[in-house]
């Protein structure tokens, strides 16, 4: 790697792994950002170190964005882990011990006039993430707009704005806790989300 070029770090939660305990394990927690967070990061990393013309500045939105201007040896890997490292970083933000409960204000307006309550939001969130097949990501836009993606995508890779929530629905992020049960995982996951941070992100 040349000198001066950012390696990206897996970033702290803000709460203890044991934080969500009834809703998502310390077990769970700690594997997920420890260790599959963490193999994102390191992944990335290594796949930019091998480039010889990368320009080290560059944020990580700005990489994801722009697949096409890295040379075609490393874009698989940089969208799988960059994108693991992107959503990641978002998703532990997108809960909190101090979470569930509902949106207020004009998230609330949003989410009221596209789905008719907020129970409905919720049930047609529950559902495309239970018929998303395989391994994933279920996205809030700021548009009300709910959307999926497979493996590491995220909306931003495809030209879109950033989701202002979303759900992890890999398996490694409920199966320690819920087994096969995603839909026993996304049930509890209502009472963890940060909705403080959701209407940050909407403003
Ligand atoms: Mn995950």
């Amino acid at each position: 790697m040349r000198k001066g070029v950012k390696m990206f770090k897996l970033p702290e939660i803000d709460y203890g792994y044991d934080a969500l305990g009834e809703y998502i394990s310390k077990d769970i927690m700690s594997l997920h950002h420890s260790k599959h967070h963490q193999a994102y990061v390191d992944k990335l990393n290594k796949a930019l170190e091998s480039l010889d013309n990368f320009d080290g500045s560059k944020e990580l939105d700005g990489i994801i964005k722009n697949l096409d201007d890295l040379p075609e040896f490393v874009q698989t890997a940089v969208r799988n882990n960059g994108g693991g490292h992107y959503n990641h970083s978002l998703f532990w933000k997108w809960m909190s011990p101090d979470g569930g409960g509902q949106p207020t204000g004009e998230l609330a307006d949003l989410l009221n006039s596209k789905y008719g309550s907020f129970q409905k939001f919720v049930d047609e969130f529950t559902t495309k993430s239970l018929v998303l097949f395989g391994s994933g990501w279920v996205w809030l836009m700021p548009n009300g707009d709910i959307i999926t993606t497979q493996n590491q995508d995220t909306p931003i890779m495809e030209g879109q704005t950033a989701p202002i929530l979303g759900l992890d629905v890999w398996e490694h992020a409920y199966y320690l806790d819920y087994k096969n049960k995603r839909d026993d995982y996304i049930a509890a996951w209502w009472n963890v989300v940060n909705w403080n941070f959701v209407e940050e992100l909407y403003k």
